[in-house]
């Protein structure tokens, strides 16, 4: 029997929500299987360093602050039915963009998630270097199938960015908002990225992979001394500067993604750009545009269902910007 087959995910489940003792019948009956394999299970779990406590009397405790972080703390928390059926955690990769992109290019199916705790090469857009220190933060990639024109890959990074936003919400961390097109920022320093990459034919995409990379259990210091001034974090936001359950937010991310991606495939991208408005801190501000061309300033009146950012400058006239660097003023 493997240690974290299916049942093993649900046993963890179930001994989640009870939050107390759970009795080996009744979860027995809950998982039809016998109690000898649910006590099996048990064993294993403890072995992949799940703290649960059986008492003969009571049954199986889960002592909830300590999952570890790892392949069976995340796929156990997840509700969806698309994202995280396959999930690979690593604690060290190159890139999970790289691994994922590989797997892709081999006929990984749609929903396959790679998560490690350390990358040594993480990567932002345009070659830039994304931090991804052991023990602190999220570093994940959520490959996807959609059927859908190469030009819609933009509305699928706001869609990322507002999953994101709905997984931090519970969090009751104030002053969080996305930065068009894509970084999350609390009180204007950026928390989250997203790097987006395609494998598209003219008229189809065959395949996206979406790298997420979220701070969460930063302390300032943890930060390189070149970016501790943009940089932040979950705990550093925290009112008691807590530590945060990374596989709990993990796998509200998927839960979320999973949602939104659903919808926009029913609503169209009309109804990305709605949601992503509720959240975004860009619209109605002054912006400083930087792309190949320069630097112009300008004021963000809006964006375009595919993702575009609709800007005014100073001479009135109005242009529709694809990509480029936003700095809000
Ligand atoms: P970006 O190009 O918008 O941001 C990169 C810039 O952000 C860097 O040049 C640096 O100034 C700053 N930076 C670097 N690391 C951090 C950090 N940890 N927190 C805040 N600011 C930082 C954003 O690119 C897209 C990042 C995606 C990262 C994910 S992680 C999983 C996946 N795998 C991978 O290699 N990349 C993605």
């Amino acid at each position: 029997m493997p240690a974290t087959d299916d049942i093993s995910l649900r046993l963890l489940h179930f001994l989640r929500q009870a939050e107390d003792y759970i009795s080996g019948e009744e979860l027995s009956d809950k998982l039809a299987v016998s109690r000898t394999a649910i006590w099996k299970r048990i064993g294993s779990l403890k072995k992949e360093g799940f703290n649960i406590e059986a008492s003969t009397k009571k049954g199986y405790r889960l002592i909830q602050s300590e999952d570890p972080y790892g392949r069976i703390s995340i796929q156990s928390r997840i509700s969806g039915h698309i994202l995280g059926k396959d999930l690979k955690f690593y604690q060290e990769v190159d890139s999970t963009n790289n691994v994922l992109k590989k797997l892709a290019a081999d006929n990984a199916p749609e929903g396959t998630i790679v998560i490690s705790d350390v990358q040594l090469t993480g990567r932002g857009r345009r070659g830039r270097v994304w931090m991804s220190a052991p023990g602190l933060g999220i570093w994940m990639s959520v490959l996807l199938r959609p059927n859908l024109h190469p030009s819609q890959v933009q509305t699928l990074t706001l869609a990322s960015s507002i999953a994101v936003m709905r997984a931090l919400e519970p969090l009751g961390i104030e002053g969080s908002g996305i930065k068009w097109p894509n970084d999350i920022l609390i009180n204007k320093k950026k928390v989250c990225g997203i790097l987006t990459e395609l494998s598209a034919e003219a008229e189809k995409i065959e395949w996206v992979v979406i790298g997420i990379g979220l701070n969460a259990n930063h302390d300032p210091d943890d930060f390189q001394s070149d970016i501790r001034d943009t940089a932040t974090s979950l705990k550093i936001n925290s009112k008691e500067h807590k530590i945060f359950d990374r596989s709990e937010i993990a796998a509200n991310i998927i839960n979320e993604l999973e949602a939104v991606y659903i919808e926009f495939l029913e609503k169209g991208s009309g109804w990305v750009a709605g949601e992503w408005r509720k959240w975004n801190v860009t619209l109605g501000k002054r912006v400083k545009l930087i792309s190949q061309t320069g630097i112009k300033e300008a004021e963000a009146l809006d964006i375009t269902p595919d993702g575009k950012l609709i800007v005014r400058y100073d001479d009135g006239k109005t242009d529709e910007v694809l990509s480029g660097e936003v700095t809000l003023r």
